[in-house]
């Protein structure tokens, strides 16, 4: 394969900042591009979790102490160190994750983003901050931020860069230490950008990663932790919040969606067909925001559809290190056969495949194309329930409020998207989609980008937020001395 880290001996380095305190099993990792065998990782135990949580203990009260700027410090250093670095995390994120190098392209810039995001606003976050008491000039009140202690990371397969390293970002520069547990199939590339923000100056203690299954270790992290923060499968969050519940520690869940995308009767149909085909395939649709229904107004439904069929036709799909390919392959077997049964199951139903509904094994085990299904009716399991892969249902409405309605009837509320010639009426729209995010004119990436303000999930999608003033404050205890000025009943 075409890339450095192939060599079994480099992947092998990255392990060896491991916690691993014996012998342990190994699970098999493969490269999604050939279905080969890349490396054995260490199925960690729960005593590897609590020598991890030990050490970053230690580590984490005296992080706490130094002040903001030193800690935003290493954050701002790392931005500049993830963008040197790129063309490793890229690789890597391509060889373990067997996405695209655009989609890879796009974590380096989400990390970097958000580093230099928290460098900036995380010391006026912090700051202490007076208040009036109920009975002004009685009580002078101050909250104070303190760190929660040690904070849980559990991340998933599919941004395995972003999302094991966007939250310890702010968490890191709120004093917390940090324990990853990220998804088997790419703990390397976890690793490599770990190891990034030790090279930017972050005392190596303080965030410790072990590698395992989620059944096993990541629900023993959940039991050590003061704070967990969380991003894969509703199944697995729903576990995840009850064991914090038990444990009385606070917890984010970023889970999945079935995300809407509304194309209004003044939308320019060539435009919203561009966007929408990035939306609903970008990382083959293996992201949590990416769009698998679009509503689409009668008045230019038509010439929505012909647009959007020549649009997921046109997208280049493949492998390989370099920027040609805008889609690549899913990450595994089991994304395969969920995307592979939707399809079928849609088309056995009555659903008509307009684009794609095929598996390419002459690019490699796991590329799919494109897909556009029409008809799809509620007893199909591609209606309601998250494929996670490259198929987008069109379905005809004939009014805004229809659109809206039908965007609402489901049990997630992740991400939205509204398309129109009429920015305000498209944000007027947005208000009412029950969603955590809604984008205008933009298929998902608006909401992503603007990284100062919250994102995260409505219903099954999730609980919590990440990015902006929330993404920071979640992983703070606030604390209020409250100062009595001179009236008492002595
Ligand atoms: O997720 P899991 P899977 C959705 C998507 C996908 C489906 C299954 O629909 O098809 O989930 O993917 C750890 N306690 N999303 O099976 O199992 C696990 O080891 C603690 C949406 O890969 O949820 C990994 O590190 N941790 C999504 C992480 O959770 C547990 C991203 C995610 O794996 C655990 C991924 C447990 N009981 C999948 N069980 C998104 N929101 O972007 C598993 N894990």
């Amino acid at each position: 394969m075409d890339t450095e880290w192939a060599d079994a001996d480099r992947l092998a380095g990255l392990r060896d900042d491991l916690v691993v305190t014996g012998d342990r099993a190994s699970i098999s990792v493969e490269a999604p591009y050939t279905g080969d065998e890349l490396a054995e990782i260490p199925a960690g135990t729960e005593a590897d979790i609590e020598a991890a949580v030990e050490r970053v203990e230690t580590a984490q009260e005296a992080w706490a102490e130094r002040p903001v700027e030193e800690r935003t410090a290493v954050l701002d250093r790392y931005a500049d160190r993830v963008l040197d670095a790129q063309a490793d995390v890229l690789d890597l994120a391509q060889l373990e994750a067997g996405k695209s190098r655009r989609d890879a392209f796009e974590e380096v810039l989400d990390v970097a983003a958000t580093a230099d995001h928290y460098a900036t606003v995380a010391d006026d976050l912090l700051a202490s901050e007076g208040r009036r008491g109920v009975l002004p000039g009685l009580t002078k009140a101050t909250v104070h931020r303190h760190p929660k202690g040690v904070v849980g990371i559990i991340s998933p397969w599919n941004y395995p860069v972003t999302l094991a390293i966007s939250d310890a970002l702010p968490a890191l520069a709120a004093g917390n230490g940090v324990v990853l547990k990220p998804a088997e199939q790419t703990t390397h590339v976890a690793l490599l950008a770990r190891r990034l923000l030790v090279d930017a100056g972050l005392p190596p203690e303080l965030f410790q990663v072990v590698s395992g299954e989620g059944e096993r270790v990541g629900a023993a992290l959940v039991d050590h932790v003061d704070y967990v923060a969380f991003t894969g499968s509703t199944r697995a969050g729903r576990e995840v919040a009850a064991a914090a519940g038990r444990n009385l520690v606070d917890c984010s869940l970023e889970l999945g969606g079935k995300n809407p995308l509304l194309v209004l009767d003044d939308a320019d149909p060539e435009k919203a067909a561009r966007g929408a085909a990035r939306a609903c395939y970008a990382n083959a649709g293996q992201l949590c925001i990416s769009t698998e229904r679009l509503y689409v107004h009668d008045d230019i439904y038509d010439e929505f559809r012909d647009a959007f069929v020549a649009a997921a036709r046109d997208l280049r799909l493949g492998g390989g290190f370099s920027y040609g390919p805008e889609v690549g392959s899913l990450q595994n077997e089991a994304q395969l056969r969920k995307t592979v049964e939707h399809v079928e199951d849609a088309v056995e139903k009555g659903a008509d495949v307009l684009a794609g509904g095929r598996e390419r094994p002459d690019l490699g085990p796991y590329f799919y194309e494109p897909t556009v299904l029409e008809g799809v009716t509620p007893e199909m399991t591609a209606f309601d329930e998250e494929t996670f892969g490259p198929v987008a249902s069109l379905y005809r409405v004939d009014s805004t409020e229809a659109a809206i309605e039908r965007a609402n009837d489901s049990e997630y509320g992740l991400n939205a998207s509204v398309w129109t010639s009429d920015p305000e009426r498209g944000a007027a729209v947005g208000q009412r989609i029950d969603c955590g995010t809604v984008n205008v004119n933009e298929g998902y990436a608006a909401a992503w980008a603007s990284i100062d303000a919250p994102m995260g999930g409505m219903g099954d999608s999730g609980v919590g937020r990440r990015h902006g003033d929330e993404g920071l404050l979640r992983f703070t205890e606030a604390q209020t001395v409250a100062v009595q000025r001179g009236l008492r009943i002595d």
